[in-house]
């Protein structure tokens, strides 16, 4: 029997990874100023999306993420007007056919959409009752996709449900002819109108979170009518403003962080340089990380022990067990 006896010098630095991680959010101030549109893409590309600012603790992350920077000034955040939909699949109305003086209702005011026997479009307080049209998917004729419902008089909402229940959705108008046909069928039993498939929620969170109303905080006078000003910055404490989308703004992400504490040990027959060390093993991490996603944003920070050093010095005696050799 071979037997190698070794007073080996361990460096314990700290230890073996860490199973324990977790998941904080925080919100991040860019100040490199962007368009609203420029600033969304950039944080859903290296965050999680723009910052969605709905609750005290949002406000604080806010507050927080713009005292770290100093910051004083307005930054956009993922708050923006939304356009006129059609309920089925929430596809955007591409060709409007208002009628006159419509839409009326304020536009800061959630609405739904009726279809006139002379096929002009308006718009209504959601909660009204009446009769409603809805559609049928993959349909050939258009007396086979829509349907008139006029033994019930509903809410808009509740037309929705009563559609998605017993048909598709609520009816949307894709070209003219179904305008006309919509139109026709109204003006065939001498009807004025009826509810279809278009809505407008007029604001939206970038993370299509719900929107609370009795959060949204806007500064005094806000938010104005201008409709070509679609877009919601915000001052450190966390009031909004409307401003111009493509004015270039610096901008809050919210972030997602992974913490992860890491323990090495570090066994040498030499002393050590510990900066030295400290720089390998940055730069490996650093290479770990970025080999993982290069758009990953990390940081690395050394935890202090109680005794106020990063590193421990273990001096221990044992018998390397690869170095025994049974002959
Ligand atoms: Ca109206």
């Amino acid at each position: 029997m071979m037997m190698q006896n070794k007073i080996q010098l361990v460096v314990f630095l700290a230890g073996i990874l860490s199973k324990a991680s977790c998941d904080l959010q925080r919100f991040v101030l860019i100040q490199d100023p962007k368009t609203w549109t420029e600033a969304q893409s950039y944080c859903r590309r290296i965050c999680v999306d723009l910052a969605t600012v709905q609750s005290d603790e949002d406000i604080t992350k806010l507050k927080e993420a713009a005292n770290a920077e100093n910051f004083p000034s307005d930054a956009w955040i993922g708050f923006s007007r939304d356009v006129w939909r059609w309920s089925y699949q929430n596809m955007p109305v591409s060709n409007a056919k208002w009628d006159s003086f419509q839409p009326d209702l304020p536009d800061t005011d959630v609405a739904c959409g009726n279809i006139n026997s002379k096929g002009r479009w308006g718009d209504r307080t959601c909660t009204d009752a009446d009769n409603f049209f809805c559609q049928l998917d993959n349909q050939n004729t258009l007396q086979d996709k829509f349907e008139y419902i006029d033994s019930v008089r509903l809410s808009w909402h509740d037309a929705q449900t009563y559609c998605r229940t017993h048909y598709t959705d609520l009816a949307a108008v894709t070209d003219d002819a179904e305008n006309t046909f919509l139109a026709s069928e109204l003006s065939s039993r001498n009807l004025n109108d009826a509810w279809f498939g278009l809505y407008r929620i007029p604001w939206l969170w970038s993370d299509n979170s719900g929107v609370l109303w009795s959060s949204v905080k806007w500064k005094s006078t806000q938010p104005d009518n201008l409709n070509e000003i679609q877009c919601a910055r915000a001052n450190p404490g966390a009031l909004m403003v409307k401003d111009n989308c493509s004015t270039p703004l610096p901008f809050y992400c919210r972030e997602n962080r992974r913490m992860q504490r890491v323990r090495f040990t570090i066994k040498s027959d030499t002393s050590l340089n510990q900066s030295t060390v400290m720089q390998a093993l940055e730069k490996k991490m650093n290479q770990i990380l970025s080999d993982q996603d290069v758009n990953i944003r990390s940081s690395i920070t050394w935890i202090i022990q109680p005794d106020g050093k990063i590193f421990q010095r273990l001096k221990t005696e044992n018998t390397p067990q690869t170095a025994c050799k049974v002959l």
